[in-house]
């Protein structure tokens, strides 16, 4: 090869050696002058996503929150609810065994019934028949007829005195004689005692010779005063048995002290002959 050829071609290399070098220079300059003027934006779109993320992660532990406070709550209506049907079976258990209970009580309240109603027949045909007594049961200290019972305190005082000491007694009352029968049971009883004057619960302070029972504030139907006693005598409102009379009834002073002789309420039962 001839040397101008050898050095023609050297050159030429060279040439394009140092258009490659350009062209890789602007190549260069290009991409950094478009790195530099797209660098801004895709850190402003990184960091909108990191935002974005972090806020996506704070809502899932939120709704991680969320769901475990709702299972809570969806565990604790669950239990309410066993725990209502539990009630509900217990009441209604309950409400049975007191309807049983109600239904019992009043099959043996009907049987009790007729039972009653048999005896109370039975009772009735013997009361018929004669065959029945009646017993009054009295407090120790008391004596019983005919449903009362009475207390002779042989202890003279006056009239208002003497009907606080019966109410203080069986919450009892002055004596009440309501027939000819119960007068001649106590004047019996008052002659076993040594001579007495007794209040009889009688007075005629409203309107004289009307007397009135202390206990019920109604006019006497009987009254057994000895003759000249009983009527118009204003200073004698209160009335006694009267010993010298046959323990007949006296007017006499409220305030005169005589011996106390209460009547209480008895009990009574009945006795069936033969039963
Ligand atoms: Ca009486
Ligand atoms: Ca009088
Ligand atoms: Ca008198």
């Amino acid at each position: 090869m001839p040397a101008c050829l050898i050095v023609s071609q050297f050159s030429s290399l060279r040439q394009k050696g140092i258009m490659l070098r350009v062209g890789a220079v602007f190549l260069l300059f290009l991409v950094v002058s478009l790195g530099a003027s797209l660098e801004p934006r895709y850190r402003s779109e990184f960091t909108y996503d990191e935002q974005l993320l972090e806020k996506m992660i704070r809502m899932e532990a939120e709704m991680d929150k969320w769901e475990t406070r709702m299972n809570e709550q969806l565990g604790q209506l669950t239990s309410l609810r066993e725990h209502i049907d539990h009630l509900m079976k217990t009441e209604d258990s309950c409400l049975k065994l007191i309807q049983e209970a109600f239904l019992e009580s009043r099959n043996n309240l009907t049987a009790l019934q007729s039972r009653t109603d048999g005896l109370a027949q039975q009772l009735t045909e013997k009361m018929k028949k004669g065959s029945v007594s009646y017993y009054t049961t009295c407090k120790d200290g008391w004596i019983p007829c005919k449903g009362s019972c009475y207390l002779f305190s042989a202890v003279g005082t006056a009239f208002t005195d003497a009907e606080q000491y019966c109410r203080q007694h069986e919450n009892s009352h002055l004596v009440h004689v309501d027939d000819a029968c119960e007068n001649e049971f106590l004047k019996d009883r008052m002659r076993l005692f040594k001579e007495f004057h007794w209040w009889v619960g009688i007075k005629d302070e409203d309107k004289e010779g009307v007397w009135k029972w202390f206990d019920t504030d109604e006019v006497a139907t009987f009254t057994d005063f000895k003759p000249g006693d009983g009527g118009d005598h204003n200073t004698e409102d209160c009335a006694m048995f009267y010993p010298i009379y046959g323990y007949q009834w006296a007017d006499c002073s409220c305030s005169s002290d005589r011996g106390v002789l209460c009547e209480a309420r008895g009990h009574e039962e009945a006795s069936v002959i033969g039963c």
